[in-house]
């Protein structure tokens, strides 16, 4: 049989799916293409850009509540603005400033801690810098890892990506680049035994390394302490029913102590900040 021998339903469903792509692709281009109405902003605030709230807690990604801890750890006036408007280099979050732009969630603490004269690590010494920095490239550049497969791959329901409103094509989509990006990371080519494996070591080492302090390097708050909390409490939280939140909640327990404890400090709004908090006041 010819491979152009289709019945009429597939000739249909050719179609439609043709349809269908066309149609976002075009979207995509207009959506790229189309002049944004320059936003006024007000002055002397730092503007938070990233993807809504999330149903569980502030936001989905990890960046954002790090970015957000450190502006209430160092009193800087900011607003979160949900536009899904991606950085020049293609993520979230971003900061704008007055005139100016700052892509990726470190780059903008360093350009606020600048411009505010603000240093949270003023407490620490040159060896303590060391191990927060060794600490916080695991917690970024490994452990995220395991959260973006467990969203994405692992769950077979996209519970969290479901709960903020995603639909199934921007899930598909969702999906597509978790796999591809992790695929080329590396950490994708891992069974998700391993993948757990993995996770379960760094959450160990981090477990063992905070032990029973306060916060992450002793009895005062410092920058790590935005990114632990950002990276852990998307785990002990926004992770429903997965490996990384057992392993926290059942087996390593002094980090789920831990999150409370920023969260309570840091966070008083956290659920009025959440999507739940949102459809609550709606209904009532
Ligand atoms: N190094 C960046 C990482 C930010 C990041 O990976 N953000 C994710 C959301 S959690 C994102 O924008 N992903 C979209 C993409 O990679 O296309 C930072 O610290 O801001």
């Amino acid at each position: 049989m010819s491979a152009w021998n289709y019945s009429g339903d597939n000739i249909n469903i050719v179609y439609v799916a043709g349809a269908v792509v066309a149609i976002s692709v075009l979207a995509v281009v207009v959506k790229k293409t189309r002049k944004r109405e320059p936003v006024q902003y007000p002055r002397d605030t730092v503007m938070v850009h990233q993807f809504g709230k999330g149903s569980r807690g502030p936001s989905i990604s990890p960046f954002v509540i790090k970015l957000e801890t450190y502006l209430r750890m160092a009193n800087i006036q900011y607003k979160p603005v949900y536009d899904r408007q991606m950085s020049t280099k293609g993520k979230i979050p971003w900061i704008e400033y007055n005139e100016d732009k700052i892509a990726d969630s470190q780059l903008s603490i360093e350009y606020l801690n600048t411009k505010f004269d603000i240093n949270l690590n003023s407490n620490l010494d040159s060896m303590e810098l060391a191990i927060g920095r060794a600490f916080s490239k695991m917690a970024e550049e490994n452990l995220y890892w395991y959260l973006v497969l467990q969203r994405s791959t692992y769950d077979k329901h996209n519970t969290i990506f479901r709960e903020v409103g995603l639909n199934s094509f921007i899930i598909k989509i969702l999906r597509w680049k978790a796999s591809k990006a992790s695929y080329y990371h590396g950490i994708g080519r891992h069974t998700e035994t391993e993948t757990t494996s993995i996770m379960e070591k760094d959450v160990k080492a981090i477990s063992d390394f905070l032990g029973r302090k306060k916060f992450f390097m002793g009895d005062a708050p410092s920058e790590v302490d935005c990114v632990m909390f950002g990276q852990l409490s998307q785990f002990v939280w926004q992770m429903p029913g997965s490996q990384g939140e057992k392993c926290i909640t059942e087996k390593y327990k002094n980090i789920e102590e831990y999150c409370v404890r920023m969260r309570d400090l840091y966070w008083p709004d956290w659920e009025e900040c959440t999507l739940k908090k949102k459809k609550d006041s709606a209904s009532t």
